[in-house]
């Protein structure tokens, strides 16, 4: 069977995504997800012009042969535009195996590890009182873990803050910032240091002590901000503190871990396994936060998550809305089938999004689960989708009050 086509999607329902969409001889259509925020077109010119020429005529089944020509093989190696990429080919051969072999991809993962994948979801708000509101909304909804995040007194927009819900408001989505530069928002690290410890000490008076609570610092903090944020939470029992120094030097986590035990997770922006190194073999974190559509695929994620069960690291894949559904279907095959899975995130897609991109995934009491369909289970509507044109869109940069660029 070989690859006949690879054609490039691009649409906007909502937000934009990019879809790799590949063609065997026999007519068995796959699809992966080549979208990376606000850097789309990238990966699409990447896809377009320098991967589909080499897919055309070669074995569809040959998925590890294909990874290794497109990774090792290819002298300009790693960094998102290229995982990403990767990510889509690994994607689409994985779900014409599936289609082929007539079972869902996570039976070609070794089986069923566990009923369902735990999920959390986002909950945010202005004020502690309104972030409550968002979290007994989501609890409504069935999570059964969640991650919080508040503005910040003194500061205005707060990126991960969301608008604030009413009791009983069904949480839809979160739209790209369609503007023609990034929004540009302030950031006082102090500040954010004094506040959040309150409003975990609120949350755990108002929930109890069990509830999973997870927060995200956006990869703002030094190494000894990061540490004393660790320490001042410990009380409070995180499931994790995501992104708390920048993530692209895996050494500053070394003193936050001889500093705190809250459990740590990072990597949503790293995108290979050589990118993890230092963090898994030296255990500077818990968890790992790759999305398989960034870091090549189920192939590579695959990889990395076996380096890291070897040192006690757990999986909790990246998937906010500007992951496709796709993207979404191929952590969700790897959550059920691997042994050291962690948590999934589970940001919810737009009811638009979910109108181009039918999914047979399912979410009840808690629990993610992929389905019963073979492959990976997400169907393109094609017709839909040339409707909703692509808009740039950026994530908004932030700055210090002086002015001085500060870190993602
Ligand atoms: C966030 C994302 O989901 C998360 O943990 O950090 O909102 C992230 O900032 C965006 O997906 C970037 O594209
Ligand atoms: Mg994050």
């Amino acid at each position: 069977m070989r690859i006949e086509r690879a054609e490039v999607l691009v649409t906007s329902p909502g937000r934009n995504f990019v879809t790799l969409r590949v063609t065997t001889s026999d007519g068995v259509v796959g699809l992966g997800d080549a979208t990376l925020n606000g850097r789309e077109l990238a990966v699409a010119s990447y896809l377009r012009d320098h991967v589909a020429p080499l897919l055309v005529g070669r074995d569809a089944h040959a998925i590890e042969d294909t990874w290794q020509y497109l990774t090792r093989g290819a002298y300009w190696r790693r960094g998102p535009v290229t995982m990403t990429a990767v990510a889509a080919v690994d994607m689409a051969l994985w779900d014409i195996k599936g289609k082929v072999t007539g079972v869902p991809v996570y039976q070609l993962l070794g089986g069923r590890s566990r009923r369902g994948a735990l999920a959390y979801c986002h909950a945010s708000g202005s004020t502690v009182d309104a972030l409550l509101t968002s979290i007994r909304n989501h609890l409504e909804l069935g999570f059964r873990a969640v991650r919080v995040q508040t503005g910040v007194p003194g500061l205005g927009k707060v990126y991960g803050v969301g608008t604030d819900q009413r009791a009983g408001e069904r949480y839809d989505y979160e739209p790209a910032g369609r503007t023609a530069r990034p929004v540009e928002e302030e950031w006082d690290t102090a500040a954010y240091l004094r506040h959040i410890p309150h409003v975990f000490e609120r949350l755990r008076e108002e929930l109890g002590p069990e509830l999973p609570l997870l927060h995200d610092a956006h990869h703002r903090l030094s190494p000894n901000e990061a540490a004393q944020l660790g320490r001042s939470l410990e009380p409070f029992r995180l499931f994790w503190l995501e992104d708390c120094t920048p993530a692209d030097n895996p050494e500053l986590l070394r003193r936050v871990r001889q500093q705190t035990t809250v459990p740590l997770a990072i990597g949503e922006v790293l995108t290979s396994i050589h990118d993890y190194r230092t963090l898994i073999t030296e255990q500077l974190i818990d968890y790992v936060r790759s999305s398989p559509a960034h870091t090549g695929g189920i192939t590579g994620v695959r990889r990395l998550m076996d380096l890291a069960g070897l040192y006690g690291i757990r999986s909790g894949f990246h998937q906010p809305t500007d992951i496709s559904p796709v993207g979404m279907a191929a952590a969700l095959h790897l959550d059920v089938a691997l042994p050291n899975f962690g948590i999934q995130e589970y940001m919810q897609h737009s009811a638009t999004t979910l109108e181009v991109f039918r999914t047979s995934y399912t979410f009840s009491d808690g629990l993610l689960d992929p389905g019963e369909t073979p492959g990976l289970g997400v169907e393109l509507d094609d017709d839909l989708a040339t409707r909703f044109e692509y808009t740039p869109a950026y994530l908004p940069v932030n700055r210090l009050r002086d002015g001085t660029l500060h870190d993602w």
